[in-house]
């Protein structure tokens, strides 16, 4: 179910310090609301106005009804290159990242492109907790609840030409703010795509938030991707650029490692990666005794996306 919130009265600026305490225990207890199950969301979080705390985000019938990876791992192991390649970098070297003021452009095949103002975008659309696994490639996972909106619901309104057959993702390039970005482990700045359709599946979403929260810089503030049947990789953060195209775009992996990771990155238990296998993942937040789980086929959502990929040999198009 969706509730018409007024975004503008309850908005997203930033915390009082003296709040950051009481949100942290309010953060943990609505975890705990979730994992027993009780279905309240982030109910418990609206603390005031003007904090940083999404206090009007409605629980998603999309979400998982799982309990979430605990806050303090799903901010401290990341993956973000453009801040240094380990799990603690991002977290370390993010902490000065300017995230406003910030533009989204879109543009290529739409009839209206526009560039559109992080705060606006933040006051016009419907955000909603989405409780979904991320699965890297390097095969751990986490359960974080994103806060974010239908990235289809957004692109309506710069009306998609009958060209649009992809959408390409980039990422801030800023050097001087992004260390990473001076070393060439990638070709930056980071670029992703999706198919048309995967893009407008109710469930992709743009994300600008997490455990009641504004985006944390490591996990991509202020604005990235939520695709949750796809590996990781494929959720690129920090976006500043839509275009949609006629043809496939690049993606940085696939420019980086073009054997190892192609375009589609579906999660793929019976597809090895070149130099591990994919069968099996590692829970982020568990003690060495906590067995590996699984790997599900498209992250567990082959009832919602499975047709997407019909006539597909899935074990070529990775
Ligand atoms: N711009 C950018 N986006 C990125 C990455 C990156 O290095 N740069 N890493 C990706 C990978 S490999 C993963 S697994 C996820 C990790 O998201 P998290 O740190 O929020 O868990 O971000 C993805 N998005
Ligand atoms: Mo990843």
């Amino acid at each position: 179910m969706r509730i018409k919130k007024d975004l503008s009265r309850s908005g997203s600026q930033i915390t009082d310090p003296a709040l950051f305490k009481q949100r942290r225990r309010l953060i943990k207890a609505a975890a705990g609301s979730v994992m027993a199950g009780f279905g309240i969301g982030l109910a418990p979080l609206a603390v005031a106005e003007n904090s940083k705390v999404f206090s009007n985000a409605a629980k998603s019938s999309l979400s998982l009804d799982e309990k979430p990876t605990d806050y303090e791992d799903v901010i401290s192991y990341n993956n973000f290159y453009e801040f240094g390649t380990g799990k603690g970098d991002p977290a370390r070297n993010s902490k000065n990242f300017k995230t406003r003021p910030w533009t989204l452009s879109v543009e290529g095949e739409v009839a209206k492109p526009g560039i559109i103002d992080i705060e606006t975008l933040l006051k016009t659309q419907t955000l909603e907790e989405r409780i979904y696994r991320l699965r890297c490639v390097e095969a751990w996972s986490m359960v974080v609840p994103w806060i974010g909106f239908s990235l289809g619901n957004f692109l309506k309104q710069f009306e998609p030409t009958s060209r649009a057959k992809f959408i390409e993702f980039t990422t801030l390039y800023d050097p001087e703010q992004m260390p990473g970005q001076r070393v060439s482990v990638l070709d930056w700045p980071y670029v992703e795509g999706l198919r048309i359709d995967e893009a407008v599946h109710p469930l992709t979403i743009l994300s600008v938030g997490l455990y009641g929260e504004i985006l944390p810089n490591q996990n991509g503030a202020p604005l990235r991707l939520i695709v949750p049947w796809k590996y990781g990789f494929k959720n690129i953060k920090s976006i500043v650029k839509i275009k949609l195209t006629e043809k496939m775009p690049n993606t940085a992996w696939n420019i980086a490692a073009p054997s190892e990771y192609g375009f589609y990155a579906n999660v793929n238990p019976s597809v090895d990666h070149p130099r591990w296998s994919q069968a099996r993942e590692r829970v982020i937040g568990g003690s060495i005794f906590t067995p590996k789980r699984k790997t599900e086929m498209f992250n567990g959502y082959t009832g919602q996306v499975g047709h997407l990929y019909s006539g597909m040999d899935l074990s070529r198009y990775i």
